[in-house]
């Protein structure tokens, strides 16, 4: 196996990169078109990464209008060209949902007819999406920690896949997406997994559910290797995402990314996908989907 070249990092851990710790991801463009065989690598797996599955002018469109957006800001380095992305320092976007909303080129990418076939292929029948666009821009020091996709938007199915879809190559320094090998089979999880971080514990006055059992707002835990030593589990990711690659993955599966070491700053969206018969989480539905917080929260003696 080939090893990483360089120090990687995830909430400031250093990532133990032997065999037994670390690995790729599994590349599924054999099966495309295959849905039997997808779904029985989905239900293997819990992800599924597809190379080059949208094409790469269209992933660089995106790209370009949000990095010239970025540059309006006047986040980003003059120094450098503006495609490069690099950010001044301390300057970290970090969540921009804002921007994937009136980019009509990204809505296309993710919520037009390529996505939609996929998933109802993978499905079974007719998909449908979220209205909600997760829009991530990490800058450096950035990463996600580790957690299911269950606790945030848990309330309809849980037959539910989000799709990661990167805006630029990215190197492992900047940061990709990382997932748990096999932790969407871990019983271990499954109290974890039956929390959702906009319920209210009434007997514990400010507490959420997820805070008031150590989950904050509904990390796992924040050191994914501490997570990886106990269950002596794997982190697999890609030597370099590439603009057009899909990772999709289903709600159970621990994941999170790898810190961005650089000054690059790293685009990718996360949005949500279902049969269009099941039940649908509202939080993230309608032109301006309630999300966390506000009429969202729900009471419940914990
Ligand atoms: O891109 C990231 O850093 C995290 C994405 C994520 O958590 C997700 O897609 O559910």
């Amino acid at each position: 196996m080939k090893t990483a070249p360089t120090k990687l990092l995830a909430g400031g851990n250093e990532i133990d990169q032997s065999p037994e710790r670390f690995g790729w991801l599994r590349e599924s463009n054999d099966a495309v078109g295959d849905f039997e065989e997808l779904q029985r690598r989905m239900d293997a797996d819990g992800y599924l990464f597809i190379r080059d599955f949208h094409p790469r002018v269209e992933i660089e469109a995106v790209r370009t209008e949000i990095m010239v957006a970025f540059a309006a800001e006047g986040l980003l380095d003059p120094t450098f060209p503006i495609a490069d992305g690099r950010h001044i320092p301390d300057q970290n976007p970090y969540f921009r949902p804002d921007l994937a909303k009136k980019n009509e080129k990204l809505l296309q990418v993710v919520y037009g007819p390529r996505m939609m076939a996929f998933y109802s292929g993978l499905l079974g029948a007719e998909a449908m999406h979220y209205d909600f666009t997760w829009f991530r821009a990490i800058g450096k020091g950035g990463g996600t920690m580790p957690h299911c996709d269950v606790v945030y938007m848990g309330r309809g199915t849980h037959q539910l896949y989000t799709a990661w879809v990167p805006y630029g190559d990215i190197p492992l320094e900047v940061g990709g997406l990382v997932v748990v090998e096999g932790s969407h089979r871990w019983s271990e999880l499954d109290a974890y997994r039956s929390m959702d971080v906009d319920t209210a514990c009434k007997n514990v006055p400010g507490k959420s559910q997820t805070e008031a059992s150590g989950h904050g707002f509904g990390v796992y835990e924040p050191k994914v290797t501490d997570v990886l030593e106990k269950f002596d589990a794997r982190l697999l990711t890609c030597e370099e995402y590439r603009m057009g690659d899909l990772l999709t993955f289903n709600v159970h599966l621990l994941h999170g990314s790898l810190d961005n070491q650089q000054n690059a700053i790293r685009i990718s969206s996360d949005t949500r996908y279902q049969l269009a018969s099941e039940p649908v989480d509202e939080r993230w539905i309608g032109e301006e989907p309630p999300a966390h917080g506000g009429s969202s929260i729900r009471e419940l003696i914990c």
